[in-house]
């Protein structure tokens, strides 16, 4: 008997690659998060910086408790069983009118896991939908290999190397990812998606949380993730602690550490070292 999901949306998953929406916590309690974030960007006078867009739940008591929510873990669990580590966040962030965009692309890219156990669910903080950038997807996709990418760093590219799929993608089959405030979708981690710019005048805030079974390997070298449910019997990740108050430093220096060592992995093969260093000339969040 699965605990959340009904076993179409479960059917659903398999077949497109992604399911929505599904609710997880009340319209307020998703404005509250929001309201978190903004009020700690106003402390810093700015938008939340590239290097903690990425795995901010290490740096915030508020997200830690977002990767634990009772319910995105049921629905996860009816995806991929109830021992589940939460492997990374990121936030996608696009202000209104900011050419900011995603480009095709299958999350599996340069990830280095070692089988395609991954689901995301994507957490609406706002309203998304097509009029201010909505992620879209192209059905069926999750079930075809690992298709070769192109890394473009083009400038307002949230992906960590503006990296797209080498190939032709018919658009015309796109499926927007509509979500109000306190809904998710969940997609697998091979599935084609992206989004276009945000022209309305709204900010469209999404926080993507990525949900592997314990039993998933990172081939590519040291990596640690969040045990949120049940027991890790494999110890194939170095577990993570859960923050209690916001940017503590002890919690600042160890996701600094866990974040450059991440981004080896996500930047393998060119000169990039750290999620700092990226910032030119690719700026936004890990993808
Ligand atoms: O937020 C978006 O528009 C794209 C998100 C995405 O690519 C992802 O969560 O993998």
């Amino acid at each position: 008997m699965p605990k959340l999901l009904t076993r179409e949306q479960i059917e659903r998953y398999h077949e497109d690659g992604c399911v929505f929406p599904v609710r997880v916590m009340s319209e307020a309690d998703a404005l509250e998060i929001r309201g978190r974030l903004e009020a700690f960007e106003s402390t810093q006078g700015r938008p939340l910086q590239r290097d903690i867009t990425i795995k901010s739940h290490l740096l915030f008591s508020w997200l830690g408790d977002l990767v634990r929510n009772s319910k995105i873990l049921d629905a996860v669990e009816d995806l991929y069983g109830p021992d589940l580590l939460c492997w990374s966040t990121n936030f996608f962030i696009k202000d209104g009118g900011n050419p900011a965009f995603v480009s095709w692309h299958q999350d599996s890219t340069y990830w280095g896991l070692n089988k395609p156990d991954v689901v995301t669910a994507w957490v609406a903080l706002t309203l998304s939908n097509v009029a201010n950038g909505a992620m879209e997807f192209i059905p069926g996709t999750h079930t075809v290999d690992q298709i070769p990418h192109r890394d473009t760093f083009a400038a307002d590219n949230l992906l960590t190397r503006g990296q797209e799929v080498a190939v032709e993608v018919d658009t015309s089959k796109a499926v927007p990812v509509v979500l109000e405030p306190g809904e998710i979708s969940l997609h697998h981690v091979r599935l084609v998606h992206g989004s276009p710019p945000n022209p309305s005048g709204e900010r469209r805030i999404g926080f993507a949380i990525r949900y592997i079974p314990t039993s998933v390997k990172q081939l590519v070298g040291e990596d640690s993730a969040t045990l949120v449910r049940g027991r890790d019997a494999y110890h194939h990740f170095e577990l993570e602690p859960r923050p209690s108050s916001d940017m503590h430093p002890e919690f600042v220096a160890l996701h600094k550490r866990i974040a450059d060592r991440n981004a080896q992995i996500l930047y393998r093969g060119t000169p990039v070292k750290s999620f700092q260093d990226a910032t030119t000339p690719a700026p936004g969040s890990p993808g």
